[in-house]
């Protein structure tokens, strides 16, 4: 059994549990619902509420940002994620390996889909100028990337991506209100199980919200959350390509690899 690593949220000392938080409240904003925001923190075990900024949101709309003290304490030893971890090829390496093991192109359709309306993620990695001065993946001369842009039915996107022999399909889902990205991205799947490309095509679900764990349950390939950039996907995309290919061991595990 593995030694626990109790750990508290950090603000100004280790250990003081500080959190710092960010809602909104259905009332208008005034001394009273400021108040209902301190009580609010409260009900949910928090103490030290201080509220640092209380916003209009809208007409009958209040945002918050408070910070407190929270008494949860957590053993960072028990918990078992599924990861991403793969021997990550720079740019010029990627497209190398490309061109001698695979001499074609690696095709990828990506599109927010659905009713969500956000492009920034998606564009981050798909579009040339890509994310923090990684580039996306239209900049690879190996890779032919089709960026479908936003409220893409996920039929579409599918018919598209197999009218051209895609290797991977990237739906982007930022909006989360009432789980419409799951529900959304099981639509997702219903359709790729239909169409026939479950298991054929690489297929990767994207978004502030999402992460591996939930990506696989959903039936995806894989899940990249926050901050990912488009060297993580390339990477991941050439490999899984590969293995499809015959031209790596199925199920070979990269460095750092979660077992
Ligand atoms: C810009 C923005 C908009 C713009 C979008 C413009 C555009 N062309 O995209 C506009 C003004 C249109 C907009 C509209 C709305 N928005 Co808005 N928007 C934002 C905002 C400010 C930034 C989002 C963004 O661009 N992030 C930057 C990108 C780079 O980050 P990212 O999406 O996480 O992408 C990264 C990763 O997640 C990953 N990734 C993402 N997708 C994919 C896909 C794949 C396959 C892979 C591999 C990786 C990947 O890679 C990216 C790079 O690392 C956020 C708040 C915030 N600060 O995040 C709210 C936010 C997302 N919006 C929100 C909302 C509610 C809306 C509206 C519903 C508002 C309304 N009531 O009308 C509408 C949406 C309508 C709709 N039908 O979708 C909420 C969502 C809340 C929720 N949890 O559901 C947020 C969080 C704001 C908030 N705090 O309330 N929005």
């Amino acid at each position: 059994m593995a030694e626990k690593q109790l750990i508290r949220a950090y603000g100004d000392r280790r250990d003081d549990g500080i959190i710092q938080l960010s809602f909104t409240l259905p009332v208008a904003t005034s001394e009273k619902a400021k108040e209902a925001a301190q009580l609010y923190c409260r009900k949910l075990g928090l103490t030290d509420v201080k509220v640092a900024a209380v916003e209009r949101a809208a007409d009958a709309y209040t945002f918050f940002v408070v910070y407190a003290r929270s008494p949860v304490i957590i053993d960072y030893n028990e918990i078992d994620t599924p990861e991403i971890v793969i021997k990550k090829l720079g740019f010029y390496e990627l497209n190398a390996l490309i061109e001698e093991k695979l001499a074609r192109r690696v095709v990828v359709f990506g599109a927010c889909t659905g009713s969500d309306t956000h492009t920034v993620g998606i564009d981050a990695i798909l579009n040339m100028k890509g994310f923090a001065g990684d580039y996306g993946l239209e900049r690879y001369p190996w890779f032919e990337a089709y960026n479908l842009g936003s409220q893409v039915p996920n039929a579409e996107l599918i018919r598209r991506a197999k009218e051209k022999g895609a290797d991977a399909i990237l739906v982007s889902q930022v909006v989360t209100q009432r789980d419409v990205h799951k529900e959304n991205s099981r639509q997702f799947i219903d359709e790729a199980k239909k169409a026939g490309v479950q298991g054929s095509m690489t297929l990767l679900l994207g978004g502030p919200r999402v992460d591996h764990k939930l990506a696989l349950e959903l039936g995806f390939d894989a899940g990249f959350g926050p901050g990912t950039r488009p060297s993580d996907v390339a990477n991941f995309v050439v490999h899984q390509v590969m293995q499809r290919a015959g031209k790596e061991a199925k199920g070979t595990h990269f460095e750092g690899e979660p077992g």
